[in-house]
């Protein structure tokens, strides 16, 4: 396990599945973000049942989100969560937003905004996402998206997008 870094950014990492048992792929999904070098997860969500945003002919989705502190560029963060997907089976063929067995978005690295050919950040629809949202603002109900507002504000938008936070005994 990695020490608490006391330097470095705060990142938050959205995880979402909906395939191959999501629940333990969003779970194995977290530890697999303890062990990112250079880096200390601050805080896990709880998971979230949602009914899924854009194509609608797949299962719903379990979402959570992260914090970690990290040293790590953005770019070397991104190709590490790439390669974290690739060893949860993750496949990418046929129309974008199909079913996976683990996504992992970097949805803001600190306060900074950030236009390259492989990472945009803030995640472009995160701020109209229920699925990210409801798990933010379990951890930070005043965290702000830059160019959009408070995570509080953006939610009030969001009504309408079906979310079901877990009962972790149950599960
Ligand atoms: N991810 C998508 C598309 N739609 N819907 C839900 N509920 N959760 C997701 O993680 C999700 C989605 C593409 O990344
Ligand atoms: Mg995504
Ligand atoms: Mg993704």
């Amino acid at each position: 396990m990695n020490r608490p870094l006391r330097s470095g950014i705060r990142a938050y990492i959205g995880l979402g599945s909906n395939l191959a048992d999501p629940v333990s792929q969003v779970r194995s999904g977290f530890t697999a973000l303890a062990r990112i070098t250079q880096s200390h997860v601050e805080a896990c969500s709880s998971l979230y049942r949602t009914a899924p945003i854009g194509r609608q002919d797949q299962p719903d989705f379990i979402n959570a989100v992260c914090r970690l502190r990290t040293t790590l560029v953005p770019a070397v963060l991104m190709r590490t969560l790439l390669e974290i997907e690739q060893i949860h089976g993750r496949v990418r063929e046929g129309e974008r937003g199909g079913p996976r067995t683990l996504d992992l978005d970097l949805l803001l690295y600190g306060g900074e905004t950030i236009q390259t050919a492989e990472l945009t950040v803030p995640h472009p629809r995160l701020h109209e996402r229920a699925f990210v949202l409801y798990p933010l603002f379990e951890l930070e109900p005043a965290l702000l998206v830059p160019g959009h507002g408070t995570v509080r504000q953006l939610l009030e938008d969001c009504s309408g997008q079906p979310v079901q936070k877990l009962d972790e005994r149950a599960e």
